[in-house]
């Protein structure tokens, strides 16, 4: 490896598969996929845009779970492998980590998870409903059976907030996406800082569109990986057809103490909406990531995402690979 991954850990266990032969691609995809179908739960409609992070030696995550009512939820799963899943039935009930919370922190409705660990334990981020309003929800866990919801981040509206694994600067820091009630024709990713992880200020603009592939709006994507290049982030970039939004996904690679900064951005996409599952489902053409693996050892990267608003699909890369990809590609 020449790119080192900082902070990370080990993950040998990790679901890999090696680049075949024929792949020109930065990203290639599981050949399994999808790997959690629209159905693993008799209840769901559909399960995509989920967070995995490794937990006790296995998988954990938070996953967007869709009823055939289509209420949006949370579920807790865990897994031996990363590829073959138990999601809870139920939904996550969240705790109330402060008693002063209780009338603001209802919960409304969940979507697009994140989970994040952070010192001594996993937090989870996720869209959550201020009034029926979209907005940034933060919660806590330390073992994916209780979970304790805090303030929401920010006001409404608001999507794609997304954890940094460490302070910086003594500071949390997250990204995420001004947006509107809808299905928000614009978007720029910006980062925000606190003290607490209640009170968000110091908010910083990061990038917006650019691209064709992304020219409509972007979001963050999965937690950020630390390498000695920068923090590396994959997000997601969407493109207006005539037949509607189309959900890409590449990379960027940020300066690591003020992750505003952006230091190199992909002018192409790693990933789009080309497979089967991915252009067909209850949205088409959307391939939307929320969370990777990376082992610290050999810099494979496991990306987890939602394909078609319907069923999660796998893809790997390196983290060389993509830092050098990225770094040749880039279009600032
Ligand atoms: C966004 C979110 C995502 C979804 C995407 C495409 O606004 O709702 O959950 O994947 O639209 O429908």
């Amino acid at each position: 490896m020449s790119v080192k991954v900082i902070n990370g850990q080990a993950i040998p266990n990790m679901p890999w598969q090696d680049k075949p032969a024929d792949c020109n691609e930065v990203i290639w995809r599981d050949n399994r996929n999808p790997i959690i179908p629209r159905n693993l739960l008799p209840t769901s409609n559909s399960i995509f845009n989920s967070a995995v992070v490794p937990f006790e030696g296995k998988f954990a995550g938070v996953f967007r779970v869709d009823d055939k009512e289509r209420n949006m939820a949370l579920h807790a799963g865990f897994s031996e492998d990363g590829i073959h899943w138990n999601i809870n039935p139920t939904r996550i009930m969240f705790e109330q980590a402060e008693k002063s919370t209780e009338e603001v922190n209802q919960w409304g409705y969940g979507y697009d998870p994140r989970v994040c660990f952070i010192e001594d334990r996993y937090w989870v981020t996720w869209c959550n409903a201020y009034g029926w309003k979209p907005t940034i929800g933060v919660g806590y866990t330390y073992d994916f059976k209780t979970f304790y919801q805090c303030e929401n981040a920010f006001l409404p509206f608001n999507r794609n907030g997304v954890l940094f694994p460490r302070k910086i600067d003594g500071k949390y820091v997250m990204f995420s996406r001004p947006s509107d009630s809808g299905h928000t024709p614009f978007g720029d990713m910006y980062i925000s800082q606190s003290p607490d992880m209640k009170y968000w200020g110091e908010h910083r603009h990061v990038m917006g569109p650019l691209k064709g592939w992304e020219s409509k709006k972007i979001g963050a994507g999965p937690i950020p990986i630390e390498t000695d290049e920068g923090w590396l982030c994959f997000y997601h970039g969407v493109l207006e057809s005539c037949n509607g939004f189309v959900y890409s996904f590449s990379a960027c690679i940020l300066d690591k103490e003020q992750p505003w900064k952006v230091k190199y951005r992909c002018g192409e996409y790693l990933i789009n909406p080309r497979e089967i599952y991915e252009c067909v489902g209850d949205v088409q053409n959307v391939t939307f990531p929320c969370a990777t693996l990376c082992d610290a050892e050999t810099g494979r990267i496991a990306i987890y995402y939602g394909c078609a608003d319907t069923c999660v699909g796998l893809a790997y890369t390196t983290v060389d690979a993509v830092v050098d990809y990225v770094k040749s590609h880039s279009s600032i």
